[in-house]
């Protein structure tokens, strides 16, 4: 990583991303127990230019769709020993997936069986066999309407990061992970220092600049399993997991000293700008989500009352 001397260059990597965004692989998470037909539509997909992975042990279904973020689901009706009917049920129960599309793909023909299938919370029943063209354009159409429903829902339209709705249920479901791998999870609160001034001295426009600029650091030197959302104007909250609040402090603060190293270019001035965050892991905190925003949020005062620029833990 090098120091930039210009950050709105930062801010314009933040748009090219945001562009970006719409020509990246459709992921589709595959569940079948006859794997070389699902090896198949695999291909099938990749070749469409997809991402598509295969799950063949239903009982993951909830981590893999976790942590592969599909945007479809292919669903076999009768998989060894589960119903995929009642799959669909599970991932229906969860709020934050919500609009997730999940075509049905089986021998199945006996329609009260389908609309029975389908009433269980699924979008579409495809009859094997079918043809590959019909399957990729039939995953293409529907994922690419998640995405752009999704991004609408979850993200911000400045910096592309999680809303501050969808951040707070990040945090939950994080936590609830963390519990049950007896995992440490650390949140960190963050905010720009004197931000109105900026916009009063500089103006929005440019205002706007430095969050993009923020916002691109944070994506680059966390990890693609941390969650970052923009939870007010100028403030951020992150999400760590398997972190604790001291490897998170490391890594904010060296983020801290990158984004004030920024030098930021108007009219002919150079200006810089600084942060503070608060730094709280799940170790001694119960698991609720407010608890552990309330401490962050806590050790966030504290660096700015202690005189900005710095991390708290
Ligand atoms: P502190 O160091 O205590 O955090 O001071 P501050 O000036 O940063 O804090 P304050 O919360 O008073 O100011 C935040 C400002 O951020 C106020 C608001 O006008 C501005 N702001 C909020 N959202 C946006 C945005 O999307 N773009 C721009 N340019 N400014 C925004
Ligand atoms: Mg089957
Ligand atoms: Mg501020
Ligand atoms: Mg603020």
């Amino acid at each position: 990583f090098q120091h930039p001397t210009d950050a709105s260059e930062l801010a314009t990597r933040i748009d090219s991303m945001l562009r970006e965004r719409d020509i990246q692989a459709y992921r589709v998470l595959i569940v079948d127990d006859d794997l070389i037909l699902a090896e198949h539509y695999r291909l099938v997909l990749t070749a469409a230019g997809m991402r598509a992975e295969i799950l063949d042990a239903p009982t993951l279904i909830i981590e893999r769709v976790a942590s592969f973020r599909p945007e479809l689901i292919l669903l076999d009706v009768n998989l060894s020993g589960y119903s995929g009917p009642d799959l669909a049920s599970v991932i229906r129960y969860h709020d934050e997936w919500v609009g997730l599309p999940i075509v049905y793909l089986s021998a199945e023909t006996d329609l009260d069986r389908q609309i029975d299938a389908l009433s269980r919370g699924a979008d579409d029943f495809l009859v094997k066999p079918i043809s590959d063209t019909q399957l990729v354009a039939v995953v293409k159409v529907r994922a690419r309407r998640f995405r752009q429903l999704a991004e609408l829902m979850y993200l911000d339209s400045l910096t592309g990061l999680y809303k501050h709705g969808p951040i707070k249920d990040e945090l939950r479901a994080e936590l609830g992970r963390a519990r049950r791998n007896q995992a440490s999870l650390t949140a960190a609160m963050i905010d720009i220092d004197h931000f109105k001034q900026v916009n009063d001295t500089y103006g929005h426009a440019q205002g706007d600049r430095v969050i993009k600029a923020l916002a691109y650091l944070l994506k680059q030197r966390l990890r693609q399993s941390d969650r970052i959302g923009r939870y007010g104007g100028e403030e951020f909250l992150v999400i760590m997991s398997a972190c604790d609040a001291e490897e998170a402090r490391r890594a904010l603060d060296d983020i801290r000293l990158r984004f004030s190293a920024l030098q930021f270019h108007h009219e002919g001035k150079v200006f810089n700008c600084t942060l503070s965050a608060g730094v709280a892991d799940n170790a001694v905190l119960d698991d609720e989500p407010q608890a552990l925003l309330a401490a962050a949020d806590e050790a966030l005062y504290a660096a700015k009352r202690s005189g900005r620029d710095r991390v708290v833990l």
